[in-house]
């Protein structure tokens, strides 16, 4: 029996709303690896669709806890940051990331920080420039296009794209300095709604797109990159990984639509995580 793969998740735990390491723990429990967390801040709720949320900044606890897990020479197959709780975290990630990486290490940065043109309460355009830095540390990078315009000093569009233009993005995007991009949000008709992902190393880009269902949904950027990170740990190609992330993270939003769970609660990823983990077998 081969020891289990272990991954370092660099998140915020929002108590409720499920989003970040509320759902990351268990989609890479499910996918068969270990997950060690790294809490960046410890927040009551997301904070989309809350008033009045706590927020519990542990800006300085990381380095702390980096310095114990490489005194007990503790090692990480990945790493897969997300939510930051303050601009000081990304230089602390990004020197993080430089004590603990190895030629095998998969780092993977979602640049957690705006959706739907606009960013998130608490963070100031200084993030931006912050997470497009901390993009160019990673192997793999996976922004909404929200995120992707901001990073590159775009306009926001949302609406179809057409194949090149995704294309331009994505090798745009490459150019912040990671190898590999998946871009969230990715519309190439009036009904469908996916993902596209791209290798500069190869110049391959492959989309998994499936139909549009409306409404913005919470923590679903969390809960896809989560299974793209544990199929990808399982093995799985970049594409394929793409498709089995798209595919899970839609099966759980069509659940949440039908059973009338509110938008800012999260989506019903407990329902879809069991197959997701067969999947992989
Ligand atoms: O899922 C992204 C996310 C993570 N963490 C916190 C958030 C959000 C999005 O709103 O507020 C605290």
């Amino acid at each position: 029996m081969k020891p289990l793969k272990r991954i370092a998740a660099i998140h915020d735990i929002s108590g409720v709303g499920k989003c970040s390491l509320t759902v990351v723990l268990p989609i890479i429990s499910a996918a068969g690896a270990e997950c060690a967390v790294m809490p960046t801040a410890v927040l009551s709720t997301h904070t989309g669709g809350f008033e009045g949320y706590t927020f519990r900044d542990l800006t300085d606890d990381m380095k702390n806890i980096a310095d114990h897990w490489k005194k007990e020479n503790i090692s990480f197959d990945a790493f897969y940051s997300g939510y930051l709780g303050s601009l000081d975290q990304i230089d602390i990630v990004i020197d993080i990331y430089n004590m603990f990486r190895t030629p095998d290490t998969l780092i993977m940065v979602d640049p957690v920080m705006a959706d739907d043109g606009k960013l998130y309460p608490l963070f100031t355009p200084d993030h931006v420039l912050g997470m497009a830095k901390l993009c160019g540390h990673a192997d793999i990078i996976v922004p909404n296009r929200t995120e992707a315009a901001f990073m590159l000093g775009r306009g926001y569009k949302d609406g179809p794209m057409t194949t090149d233009e995704t294309a331009e993005l994505l090798q745009s995007l490459s150019k912040l300095g990671a190898e590999k991009v998946v871009l969230t949000g990715v519309q190439l008709n009036d009904g469908d709604l996916g993902a596209a992902c791209y290798d500069s190393t190869t110049g391959q880009i492959d989309y998994a797109m499936e139909a549009r269902i409306d409404g913005m949904y919470h923590g679903t950027g969390d809960v896809f990159g989560s299974f793209l990170m544990g199929a990808l740990l399982r093995g799985k190609s970049l594409a394929e990984a793409t498709k089995i992330a798209v595919n899970f993270t839609c099966a759980a939003i069509r659940l949440t639509a039908k059973d009338g769970t509110p938008p800012r609660m999260g989506v019903r990823f407990e329902s879809v995580i069991n197959d997701y983990g067969k999947s992989l077998d």
